[in-house]
């Protein structure tokens, strides 16, 4: 058989073999065996260099154009068994538009967060600022700083948490540390409010766990008068729970202010008959307050013969759990989806 009759058989083998693949792998092994190296053209090709110049010429065109025919009739196979797969993919592949989607849940604010931002946004209304600081601090700050003598009980291991980075160094219980902060950095008149987590070393039960978070103000101006501390607090507990209730300022006692007293306010839900809130007292105990004590003003740079002050403190979870009647601090903590998804 001529070269050229050879040729033009392999042709139509390979359009043959290419026509009847219907997979992309096997189209792989045709290439191989018609154009390879080890394929009958690529062995004409090679042999060429025995012909005669005339018969080289036209084998070797030959052989090339029907290289290139076969390479095309491979390509445009594979394009079509490709396509062919693409749609069949697709009409398997089927998305419902109309499914409904896979929703997310959407969290909310943690109860004690909301309560911190009601009684933050009060005290905005009165011209207080947020203040924040460190919950990792020294004894200066928590104790030193807040006429707090060295041997006051509050300092003890039983009631503080000491750290071991050195003896100084504690988890603050209270954030009256924050205002000794603002106090060193800032000239008077100031109007700040910390809120913020503060840790004591308690024995876990439903009125206590070793962390919680309290809220402190503190006012310095000239001549501040304990009316005037009366007054913001009394506003502060009608706005809190939406009406006017009575109050009562009894003494107490704190280190850092002097007079101190203990605010209570008529009980919100029975209005003083007395109910389970309020234990029948008809009263709620609700924060601590007093006007800063002079020394205070005085280590912290300020000149108490020319400024004065008063400050408060309040129990974030204390006054939670009197809002929403709730009887167990732990619950703020478990995460119980059963209780946050109530608030
Ligand atoms: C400075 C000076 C004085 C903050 C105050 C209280 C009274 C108080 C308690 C409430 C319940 C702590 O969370 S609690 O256990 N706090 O009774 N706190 S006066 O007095 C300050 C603060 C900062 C510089």
């Amino acid at each position: 058989m001529s070269l050229e009759q050879q040729l033009k058989d392999l042709e139509q083998e390979a359009a043959r073999d290419i026509a009847a693949t219907d997979s992309l792998e096997p189209l792989e092994e045709l290439r191989r065996k018609h154009l390879g190296k080890s394929g009958e053209i690529t062995a004409i090709l090679r042999g060429l260099a025995k012909l005669e110049v005339e018969e080289k010429k036209k084998i070797g065109q030959l052989a090339n154009e029907i290289k290139d025919s076969i390479q095309n009739l491979l390509d445009n196979r594979r394009k079509g068994l490709e396509a062919e797969a693409l749609s069949a993919r697709l009409s398997q592949e089927v998305i419902d538009v109309t499914l409904p989607g896979t929703r997310s849940e959407l969290g909310h604010i943690h109860p004690l967060t909301q309560v911190t931002e009601e009684i933050i946004s009060i005290f905005y209304g009165m011209g207080f600022t947020v203040a924040e600081g460190p919950e990792v601090e020294t004894d200066y700050f928590n104790f030193d700083a807040l006429n707090t003598p060295k041997d006051h009980p509050a300092r003890d291991e039983q009631d503080t948490f000491y750290t071991n980075v050195r003896p100084d160094v504690l988890l603050r219980s209270q954030t009256s540390t924050v205002q000794i902060r603002v106090m060193n950095s800032k000239k008077p008149p100031l109007r700040v409010i910390s809120p913020g987590r503060v840790y004591r070393n308690e024995e876990v039960n439903a009125r206590k766990y070793p962390l919680f978070h309290q809220l402190e103000g503190l006012l310095v101006d000239r001549d501040v008068t304990f009316g005037q501390l009366k007054g913001t607090l009394n506003a502060f507990i009608r706005e809190l729970f939406g009406k006017p209730l009575k109050t009562r300022f009894r003494p107490d006692f704190f280190p850092f202010t002097e007079p101190s007293a203990e605010l209570d306010s008529q009980c919100p839900f029975c209005e003083g008959s007395g109910c389970r809130t309020c234990g029948n007292r008809g009263w709620l105990e609700l924060l601590g307050c007093g006007m800063v004590d002079p020394n205070v003003l005085q280590g912290a740079g300020i000149d108490p013969e020319e400024w004065s002050g008063f400050a408060f403190g309040m129990g974030i979870e204390r006054l939670a759990m009197l809002r929403y009647g709730i009887n167990d601090i732990r619950h703020f903590y478990n995460n119980d989806l059963r209780f946050l998804r109530q608030f």
